[in-house]
C-alpha cells in the first residue's frame, strides 16, 4: 500500500527525536566534580564562543572585562549580543533554545527573572533535567590528570554514575613535554627530556594509571594544523613509542583532533584558540601504520573534512565522529553529515556536543537532531524513490546506530 505522502518524514522525525543519543565528547562533569560542572544562566552568556562575538560589538578593554564578575561579564554579553542586536548567530540562538525548552518565557527579555528560576535548581536534579530535555543516554566528559582541581577529585574516588564516561585528555604530554616531564617527576614517574627506553615505559605507567582510575573510554588530544605524523619531535615520538602501544594494549582508540590554532589572540583567552587547515598526511600515516590502533578523529577545518571522510573509506580502524567547534553550525553540520553520510553510509558517528555548560546539552542535542533529520529524510527520500522502502524498523535501528551504535561497535571491534 503506497504511504500518504509525508508519513515517511514525519517518521524519521520522531524517530531522531526520541532516539537517547551517547554523546561521546563534551566538557561536562558529573555533580561529584563541584565547580567544575558548569551551569546555570550566567554559565551560559560567559560561554566562550558568545565572548568572542561579544568583542566584536564592544571596544572594552580586555583586561577591564577580565576583571569583571561573572555576573557583570554576563550581563555586558546580554546587552550587546541579545538586547542592543538580535541573537542570531549559532551560540546566541543556542542560548533561546535552551531557556525556550526549560520553558522560560523569552518575551520579556528579563535576565533578573531568568537568574531567579535558576536560582532555585540544584546541580543533582537540573542534570537528570538537562539529560532528559536533550535526551542523552550517556555523557562522555574530557578528563585530565593535568587539571589541579580535577586530579584530586579521580584520586580521593568516588563513585561514578553510570550515566557518565570518562576519556583520558593528555594535551599536556604531547604538545608541551619539557614541562610535563617535570610534573611527571613531582608524581613519582622517573622520566627525563630525552625519552629513552626508562622514560617511555614510565609514561606508559602513567598512561595506565590514570586510564584504569579514569576507565577511560579513549585516550584524547587535540592538535595543531601542523601536526606531523612520523616525526622526531617529542609528541610524534611519544605518540609512536607509548600511547599507541598503551593504546592497544588497552584495547582502547587514541582520538585525535587536529586543526586548533591555541591563542591566536591570547587575550581572548579561551576564546582566543582560531583554526587551520591541517595536512592528514599525518593521520593517514597513523592508520596505515599501527593497524593494531583504532583512531577516533574530528578536524576543526571544513576544507579537511572530505579528505577525513576518504580516509575513513580506507581504513576501518579510523572512526570519524562529530562536527567540532566552528564546524558545529547548522550550515555546516548539514554539508559534512550529508557529504559523510553518502561516503560511509552509516559508519560514523554525526555529531557530539562539546558542552561546556550541562544546559548546552538541550540546544546542542536539539539543534542537531534538526539538521540530522533534515538530512536523512532527503537520504531515506533517495531510497524509497529506487522502490527500497525502509521501514520503522530499520530507521529506528539506523538512527540508533548514529547516535551512539556506531561508536560502540567500534569500541568493541
Ligand atoms: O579541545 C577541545 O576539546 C575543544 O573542544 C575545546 O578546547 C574548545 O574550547 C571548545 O569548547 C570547543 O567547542
Ligand atoms: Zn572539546
Amino acid at each position: 500500500m503506497k504511504k500518504a505522502p509525508g508519513t515517511l518524514a514525519r517518521t524519521i522525525a520522531q524517530i531522531v527525536a526520541s532516539t537517547p543519543v551517547d554523546d561521546i565528547h563534551t566538557h561536562l562533569y558529573h555533580p561529584e566534580f563541584g565547580e567544575l560542572l558548569l551551569w546555570g544562566i550566567d554559565d551560559l552568556l560567559v560561554y566562550h564562543y558568545l565572548v568572542a562575538e561579544t568583542f566584536r560589538f564592544t571596544s572594552i578593554a580586555y583586561d577591564q572585562f577580565w576583571k569583571l564578575s561573572k555576573t557583570e561579564q554576563a550581563n555586558l554579553i546580554w546587552d550587546e549580543l541579545f538586547l542592543k542586536h538580535s541573537p542570531i548567530s549559532e551560540a546566541c540562538r543556542g542560548v533561546l533554545t535552551t531557556l525556550n525548552r526549560l520553558g522560560l518565557d523569552l518575551k520579556k527579555r528579563d535576565l533578573k527573572a531568568i537568574r531567579n528560576w535558576f536560582s532555585k535548581q540544584n546541580a543533582e536534579d537540573y542534570t537528570d533535567r538537562c539529560m532528559e530535555l536533550g535526551n542523552v543516554r550517556t555523557i562522555c566528559m574530557t578528563n585530565s590528570p593535568f587539571d589541579d582541581m580535577e586530579r584530586p577529585v579521580w584520586e580521593r574516588g568516588f563513585k561514578l554514575d553510570s550515566r557518565f564516561k570518562s576519556a583520558l585528555r593528555i594535551d599536556p604530554l604531547l604538545v608541551t613535554w619539557e614541562q610535563t616531564g617535570r610534573r611527571l617527576v613531582q608524581w613519582g614517574y622517573k622520566v627525563k627530556p630525552d625519552l629513552g627506553i626508562k622514560t617511555i615505559s614510565e609514561v606508559r605507567r602513567f598512561l595506565a594509571d590514570w586510564t584504569k582510575r579514569m576507565q577511560a573510554r579513549y585516550v584524547m588530544v587535540s592538535l595543531a594544523p601542523d601536526f606531523a605524523y612520523p616525526d622526531d619531535d617529542p609528541c610524534a615520538q611519544l605518540i609512536e613509542k607509548a600511547v599507541l602501544p598503551h593504546c592497544s594494549d588497552f584495547g582502547i582508540p587514541f582520538a585525535i583532533m587536529p586543526g586548533v590554532k591555541r591563542a591566536v589572540n591570547p587575550q581572548l583567552r579561551l576564546a582566543g584558540d582560531g583554526v587551520g587547515r591541517s595536512d592528514l598526511q599525518a593521520l593517514q600515516n597513523l592508520c596505515a601504520g599501527h593497524p593494531q590502533n583504532k583512531f577516533l578523529c574530528t578536524i576543526l577545518s571544513r576544507e579537511n573534512q572530505h579528505e577525513a571522510a576518504v580516509l575513513a573509506r580506507k581504513f576501518r580502524n579510523l572512526h570519524i565522529f562529530g562536527c567540532w567547534w566552528f564546524t558545529n553550525i547548522p550550515y555546516l553540520v548539514d554539508e559534512i553529515t550529508r557529504m559523510r553520510l553518502e561516503l560511509l553510509g552509516l559508519s560514523f558517528t554525526p555529531q557530539h556536543s562539546d558542552a561546556r555548560v550541562l544546559d548546552q546539552l538541550i540546544y546542542k542535542w536539539d539543534h542537531s537532531r534538526q539538521v540530522i533529520t533534515r538530512v536523512l529524510i532527503e537520504k531515506y527520500q533517495d531510497l524509497e524513490a529506487t522502490g527500497w522502502q525502509p521501514n520503522s524498523s530499520e530507521i529506528e535501528r539506523d538512527v540508533s546506530f548514529l547516535l551512539g551504535g556506531s561508536f560502540d561497535a567500534f569500541l568493541k571491534m
